[in-house]
C-alpha cells in the first residue's frame, strides 16, 4: 500500500513593505483553496511568509522592528488561516517571525495539523547574514541582527502518515540539517525560502548560479539521506528587490518531480509516496551499515577550518 502525501507547495510572489498581513492572509488562503481543488491535503508556505523579507532593512529601534513579528500564533490576524485549513481539513505549514513572551527572536515555521492544532515548531538555526550595516554590500542582509539562532534543533514529528521535518532557507544549504534528521528517518522535508538573486558580495554570482546552488542543495539532501524535499519561494521583486522562484519538489532519489517556471502566486501539487524513501534507506543509504562515524568526529567538534575544538563563539 503506498502511503501518499499529496503536498501543494504554495509558492507567493512578492510581499512589499505597505501590504498588509490581511491582504497576505487572503493570498495564503486563496492558494490554500486551489490546492484543496487539486487534491491536496497538506500546504507548504514560503519563509516569513507574512511579511516582507525585512532583514533587507537595517534599522536601530529594535520596537520599529518589531512590527515584522508575530506575538502569539495564531494570532488576530492569522486566526483566519488556520479557521480556513481547518475548514477544508488542509494540514499546513509556513514561516514566521517568532517574538516569544520572553522577548526574544526566532526566524520560526510550524506545522499544522488538519485540524489547526499546531504539533511542531521549528527554529531557524543557520542564519545568514551580518549583524551591523555594511556599507560594502549590494544589499543588506541582517538576519544575525533580528533574530537568534533557534534552539529546537532539527526535530521530525509523525504527520500525515509519516515522518516530517522542517528547516529554513539558508538551513537546505547545510548537508548537516538533513542528514540529522535523516538519522531519524524522516521522509519528508519542508522548507521556505526567501533567496535574492544577486550576491550582496560578489557581482560575478549570476541569477542562475543561485538557482544551481539551490538545486543542487535540494536535491543532494533528498538523495544523500532518501527523503522528498518540498523547496517553497516567496519570489519577484520586493521593494525593488529581487527573489528568485524555483520552487520544487525533489523526490528521494534526488530527482526533481515538478519545478515551479514563475515568479507569482502559484501552488504546485504532487502526490508524494512516502514508501519511495524506503529504497535508498534500505541500501545505498542503510546508515546503520554504511555509516562510520568513528571518522566523523570533527562535524560536531569543530565549527570551522582554524577554529579551536570545542563549542562556537556566541554558542
Ligand atoms: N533567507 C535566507 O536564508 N537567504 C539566504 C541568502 C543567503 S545570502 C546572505 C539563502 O541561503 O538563500
Amino acid at each position: 500500500m503506498p502511503r501518499i502525501v499529496t503536498v501543494a507547495a504554495a509558492q507567493l510572489g512578492p510581499i512589499q513593505k505597505a501590504h498588509s498581513r490581511r491582504q497576505v492572509i487572503d493570498r495564503m488562503i486563496a492558494l490554500m483553496e486551489q490546492a484543496k481543488a487539486q487534491g491536496a491535503t497538506f500546504i507548504v508556505y514560503p519563509e516569513l511568509a507574512l511579511t516582507t523579507f525585512f532583514p533587507r532593512w537595517y534599522s536601530e529601534d529594535r520596537a520599529e522592528a518589531d512590527q515584522w513579528f508575530e506575538h502569539s500564533m495564531p494570532g488576530p490576524e492569522t486566526q483566519p488561516l488556520f479557521d480556513k485549513a481547518k475548514a477544508l481539513g488542509m494540514a499546513m505549514s509556513f514561516g514566521y517571525a517568532e517574538l516569544t513572551p520572553e522577548g526574544r527572536h526566532f526566524n520560526s515555521s510550524i506545522l499544522v495539523d488538519r485540524g489547526g492544532r499546531i504539533v511542531g515548531k521549528y527554529r531557524k538555526i543557520h542564519l545568514p547574514g551580518h549583524v551591523e550595516f555594511d556599507p560594502e554590500r549590494a544589499h543588506q542582509h541582517l538576519e544575525k541582527r533580528y533574530f537568534e539562532p533557534g534552539d529546537l534543533g532539527f526535530p521530525v514529528w509523525e504527520f500525515e502518515g509519516g515522518l516530517m521535518g522542517m528547516a529554513i532557507c539558508n538551513d537546505r544549504r547545510w548537508p548537516e540539517t538533513y542528514r540529522v534528521m535523516g538519522l531519524q528517518g524522516v521522509e519528508m522535508v519542508v522548507l521556505g525560502y526567501n533567496t535574492p538573486s544577486a550576491n550582496s558580495q560578489s557581482k560575478n554570482e549570476t541569477a542562475a548560479d543561485r538557482l544551481f546552488h539551490h538545486r543542487l542543495s535540494v536535491q543532494a539532501g533528498a538523495y544523500q539521506n532518501s527523503t522528498w524535499v518540498v523547496a517553497v519561494a516567496k519570489a519577484g521583486t520586493e521593494d525593488g528587490h529581487h527573489l528568485f522562484g524555483g520552487t520544487l519538489i525533489a523526490a528521494p532519489d534526488g530527482k526533481i518531480v515538478g519545478e515551479v517556471q514563475h515568479e507569482e502566486d502559484g501552488v504546485l501539487v504532487h502526490p508524494c509516496d512516502l514508501d519511495d524513501t524506503r529504497f535508498g534507506k534500505a541500501t545505498i543509504f542503510d546508515f546503520i551499515r554504511h555509516r562510520r562515524v568513528e571518522h566523523y568526529g570533527l562535524i560536531t567538534e569543530r565549527t570551522g577550518v582554524g577554529a579551536p575544538l570545542g563549542k562556537p563563539e556566541g554558542a
